[in-house]
C-alpha cells in the first residue's frame, strides 16, 4: 500500500482491536489495490478454468459470519420453542403484554397521511422532507435557539440513529482535518464499525466504571485531556447505552469546558431523547449546553425509540457551524455524501414525525405517550429490585434503579447469562446488558429468580 492508500485506510487503535471489522478493511484495500498492480492480461490468464460448469460457487471461500451481537439475540430467541422465552436483548420497546407499541398519534398521523390523496410518492430531495429537517433541528436544538434563529444549522434527513452516524462519519472523513473519534468504553457495540467503515480512526475513552457502577469520571478527564487537539468526541447525549449511566449537569458543563478548551469536537448520539427522563427538553439539555456557547457540534437523531418508528428508518443528522455561510456549504456535501450511499431517504416516516411535531395537539399526545413509555420503564426497574431484594439474592443491586433509560447494565458476566438463557429462556447481550422495556410486571419474577439462580450458583 501507498502512504497515500495507507492513510486513506480507516484504522483502530491497537489497543482496542475490533478485529471483524479490521479483516473487512483490508480485504477491501485488497480488493481496490489489485487493479493497480495487475495488467488486463494478468486477469484473463488468472481466471480460473473451472469457474463454469462445476459445482464450486464462485464465493465458495466466503466464511459463515457471527451474528451481530445485539440483533443476534433476537435470532436466536426466535428459534427457541419454550413459552417462557423473554427477550431482553434488543432495545425495543414492549407494552406490560410483551407486544410491540405502535403509539396511537402514530396511528393517527398515518391515518391522515392515508386519507390524504394529494399525496404522492415521488423522490424525496436528497437531504429529505424539508419540513422534518425543521423540526427535528427545533425538536432537538429547542426552538429558541439561536444557532437555528441565526441559521447556523444544517439538518437532512437520513436513515434512522444508525444512518446519521455514518453520513455524519463520512462527511468527517472527508472534511475534517483530524480523523480520530473517540468513543466511551462501553459503547453501543455498533459504534467502532460504523465509524470505522465511515472513514475514521477510532480510540477510547474511559466511561464507566464497574467498581462503582458509575461514571468514571476522572478517567474520562484524563482520557479527553490526553486527546489530541482537534479530536471528535463520541458523547451519547442521555441515557448511555448500554450502562444506563449520565454524567450530571454539573459534570457535563466540565466536560464541555474541557473540551472547548481543547478543541474537541463534540459529536452527539442522541437514540433516546424522552426516555431518560420522560422530558424532550430535559434528555436534549447535554447538547444544547454545547449549542449555547456557540461552538460547532454535530448531532444524530433517532425517532426509533421515543417514536417508535424503529422499522421505518427515520432519524436526522444536524452540523451546527458558526455561520449560516458555512452552514450552506457544508449541506452541499452533504448531498454529496448522500447521493451515491442510497440518493435520497424514505418518504413514510419522515411525513409521520412531520405531522405529529407541527400539529399541537398531536405533539401533546406524543408527550403524553412517550411519558408513560419511560414511566414504565422506570417502574420495572422498582420491581426488578424489589424482587431480588425479596429474593435475598447476593450483592448491591440499587444501580437497577439508579441507571437511566432503556437499559441496566447488571453486572453480570457472560457466564451468568449463558445459564440464564439455557436454564430459564432469558435472552440478553453477552454483557450483561438488559432492555427494561421488555420486562413486564408478569415476566419480572421470572428474572429475578434467574438472577437469584445466576448469582448464587455461579456467584
Ligand atoms: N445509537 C445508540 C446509542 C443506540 O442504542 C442505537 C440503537 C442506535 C444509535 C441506532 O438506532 P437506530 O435504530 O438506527 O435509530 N440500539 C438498540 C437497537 C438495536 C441495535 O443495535 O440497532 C440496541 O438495542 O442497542
Amino acid at each position: 500500500m501507498s502512504p497515500q492508500e495507507e492513510s486513506d485506510c480507516p484504522r483502530f487503535d491497537q489497543a482496542h482491536s475490533f478485529s471483524s471489522s479490521d479483516r473487512r478493511i483490508s480485504a477491501l484495500v485488497r480488493h481496490l489495490t489489485v487493479p493497480t498492480h495487475a495488467s488486463p492480461m494478468d486477469s484473463i490468464s488468472a481466471a480460473p478454468t473451472s469457474a463454469f460448469g462445476t459445482a464450486d460457487s464462485v464465493f465458495a471461500h466466503v466464511v459463515q459470519a457471527p451474528e451481530d451481537p445485539i440483533l443476534g439475540v433476537t435470532v436466536a430467541y426466535n428459534k427457541d420453542p419454550s413459552p417462557n422465552k423473554l427477550n431482553l436483548g434488543v432495545g425495543a420497546y414492549r407494552t406490560e403484554e410483551g407486544k410491540p407499541l405502535v403509539l396511537n398519534v402514530v396511528r393517527r398521523a398515518e391515518q391522515q397521511l392515508v386519507n390524504d390523496r394529494s399525496r404522492v410518492k415521488e423522490y424525496l430531495p436528497i437531504i429529505g422532507l424539508a419540513e422534518f429537517n425543521k423540526l427535528s433541528a427545533k425538536l432537538i436544538f429547542g426552538a429558541e435557539s439561536p444557532a437555528i434563529l441565526e441559521n447556523r444549522v444544517t439538518t437532512v434527513q437520513c436513515l434512522s440513529g444508525t444512518g446519521s452516524l455514518r453520513v455524519g462519519a463520512e462527511f468527517l472523513a472527508r472534511h475534517y482535518h483530524e480523523r480520530t473519534i473517540y468513543i466511551p468504553v462501553p459503547t453501543w457495540g455498533n459504534h467502532p464499525k460504523v465509524f470505522t467503515l465511515g472513514g475514521l480512526s477510532v480510540k477510547t475513552y474511559r466511561y464507566y466504571d464497574p467498581a462503582t457502577r458509575g461514571l468514571n469520571f476522572q478517567g474520562l478527564l484524563e482520557d479527553l485531556g490526553s486527546a489530541p487537539s482537534g479530536a471528535i468526541v463520541l458523547l451519547h447525549a442521555c441515557a448511555h447505552n448500554p450502562t444506563g449511566v449520565d454524567p450530571t449537569l454539573e459534570q457535563w458543563e466540565q466536560i464541555r469546558q474541557l473540551m472547548r478548551s481543547k478543541g474537541l469536537l463534540p459529536f452527539f448520539d442522541s437514540a433516546y431523547q424522552g426516555f431518560a427522563s420522560g422530558r424532550l427538553d430535559a434528555d436534549a439539555q447535554s447538547i444544547r449546553m454545547f449549542v449555547a456557547d456557540g461552538g460547532e457540534c454535530l448531532v444524530a437523531q433517532s425517532y426509533a425509540k421515543n417514536m417508535g418508528l424503529y422499522g421505518e428508518r427515520v432519524g436526522a443528522f444536524s452540523i451546527v457551524c458558526k455561520s449560516a455561510d458555512v452552514a450552506r456549504r457544508v449541506e452541499s456535501q452533504l448531498k454529496l455524501v448522500i447521493r451515491p450511499m442510497y440518493s435520497n431517504p424514505p418518504i413514510h416516516g419522515a411525513s409521520i414525525v412531520a405531522t405529529i411535531l407541527r400539529d399541537r395537539d398531536m405533539y401533546n399526545e406524543w408527550t403524553v405517550e412517550l411519558k408513560a413509555m419511560a414511566d414504565r420503564i422506570i417502574s420495572m426497574r422498582h420491581e426488578l429490585f424489589d424482587a431480588l431484594r425479596a429474593r435475598g439474592t447476593p450483592g448491591d443491586w440499587s444501580h437497577i434503579i439508579k441507571q437511566i433509560g432503556m437499559f441496566t447494565f447488571t453486572g453480570l458476566n457472560s457466564e451468568q447469562v449463558a445459564f440464564m438463557t439455557k436454564e430459564y429462556h432469558i435472552y440478553m447481550t453477552s454483557d450483561g446488558r438488559i432492555s427494561m422495556a421488555g420486562l413486564s410486571s408478569r415476566t419480572v419474577p421470572h428474572l429475578a429468580d434467574a438472577i437469584h439462580a445466576a448469582v448464587t450458583r455461579m456467584g
